[in-house]
């Protein structure tokens, strides 16, 4: 039985169109700067949230209405679950999805029927992703909500908690890879402190990284060739996580030697709560050559917690996709929406107006992003911002044959430098505004 009846596959019908389940300005075979946009977004749904959230805050019980779900957690309601979320998925039509090993299949009384449980449902799993055609953006082990995991995973004081995380890592490995997986993420979890008189920070680094040499050598082993993925974020659940922004990322990869098989996925709200922006990160990232994946979501400046909204802000898109763009596009990650409809949006019909809303928002992000580069006006006022580094002494030292004493030698001669110019911050926000 369908558990979306009145809805049929949303389709693109135009900006004009009044129908609240269609898209807008998505439409996934248009071409943008030589590519679908399908293939420029590669849209992602995430399990947890569309698929798990209860409505569950601090001072609330559950309150999502979820009609397929008969309140255990067997393996039979995961399965049906799992049949649920593949029609959601193909009448949204987002060509890929992402899961925790414990969103899809209950955990079990061991790890071995935790193993078992996930291997009944991620045969559903290939069976659905086989009918629809829809795919496995990545992969990941929820290893952060059960107690055992109280002091962090890979970074336990208690060793023991280490094995078990390898284990559970290795058997999510080996669903990932059956089912395709194009990417496997490592979100921190509890891989920070909360007081660092009682912990030996080194040490927890050090385990880290062994962690994720493991993990490599594992899929090495199997033969899992997707990118490994580290998704940054500064607080939440510790007060501070070892992974707290892309710079502290990368460099927990270069010192540890891991930058040959990981890249980031970076997260908007992540971001927000770093104190950096989603751009920043992105072209942070970016840059060095460690830009992976997108977790598509946002916060609310009012709050200071992972509030994980849908982005509905064209501003914010814009600027996603210009750092996209930049940066040669986010495949093979994707835009995965890591974000869940407000406890008071309990209706089934919400998971819909709010998959749509954000794919719309991307979409036209994407439009303006590319008209903005089209145009070129921006990039021409930076390129005249840095023109002293065009010729003269400014295209010597990036050259590299210039010291301190051939500077020195310059300088005095000079006496002085040439006149700054503005920044005309003013005036490009102005024209950025002119394409939205
Ligand atoms: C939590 C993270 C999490 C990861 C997957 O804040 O965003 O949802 O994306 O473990
Ligand atoms: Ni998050
Ligand atoms: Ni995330």
């Amino acid at each position: 039985m369908a558990a979306f009846p009145e809805v049929d596959k949303i389709r693109y019908e135009g900006p004009d169109s009044k129908n609240p389940l269609a898209f807008r300005w998505y439409d996934e075979d248009e071409v943008v700067e030589g590519k679908s946009m399908k293939d420029h977004l590669r849209f992602s749904v995430v399990y947890w949230h569309t698929f798990r959230g209860n409505g569950t805050d601090p001072f609330g019980a559950a309150t999502m209405i979820r009609p397929w779900e008969d309140g255990t957690d067997s393996v039979d309601n995961a399965i049906n679950r799992a049949r649920v979320a593949f029609e959601f998925m193909e009448k949204l039509g987002a060509p890929y999805y992402a899961f925790h090993d414990r969103d899809v299949a209950p955990e079990g009384a061991t790890l071995a029927e935790s193993n078992k449980n996930l291997d009944a449902v991620a045969a559903v799993l290939k069976e659905e992703q086989e009918r629809t055609g829809i795919k496995l953006l990545w992969g990941t082990a929820n290893m952060f909500s059960n107690p055992r995991f109280v002091h962090g995973a890979s970074t336990s004081c208690n060793a023991d908690v280490f094995a078990y995380a390898a284990a559970q890592v290795k058997k999510a490995l080996e669903v990932t890879k059956a089912l395709g997986g194009e990417n496997y993420v490592f979100w921190g979890g509890r891989e920070g402190y909360q007081n660092l008189f009682n912990t030996d920070m080194k040490r927890e680094f050090d385990h880290l990284g062994q962690f994720m040499h493991m993990a490599v050598d594992y899929a090495d082993e199997i033969g899992f060739d997707g990118t490994f993925l580290i998704e940054p974020k500064p607080k939440e659940p510790t007060k501070h996580q070892y992974d707290s922004d892309a710079a502290a990322c990368i460099n927990f990869l270069r010192a540890y030697e891991l930058t040959d098989r990981f890249k980031l996925n970076i997260e908007t709200n992540h971001a927000t709560l770093a104190g950096h922006t989603m751009m920043h990160e992105l072209d942070y990232a970016g840059h060095q050559g460690l830009l992976g994946s997108i977790d598509a979501n946002t916060g609310d400046l009012m709050l200071g917690w992972d509030t994980d909204q849908f982005p509905t802000n064209i501003y914010l898109t814009t600027e996603i996709m210009l750092m996209l763009l930049k940066h040669g596009g986010v495949a093979p990650g994707g835009t995965n929406f890591d974000a869940k409809v407000k406890r008071e949006s309990f209706e089934p019909i919400d998971l819909f107006y709010a998959h749509i809303g954000g794919m719309d928002a991307f979409a036209r992000g994407l439009k303006i992003a590319a008209a903005i580069r089209a145009d070129g006006e921006v990039e021409k006022l930076v390129k005249d911002r840095y023109a002293s580094w065009e010729s003269g002494i400014g295209a010597k030292i990036e050259s590299g044959s210039e010291n301190f004493k051939t500077l020195e030698a310059y300088m005095l001669e000079k006496g002085e430098v040439a006149p700054n110019q503005s920044g005309r911050q003013e005036l490009i926000e102005n024209l950025i505004n002119g394409y939205l």
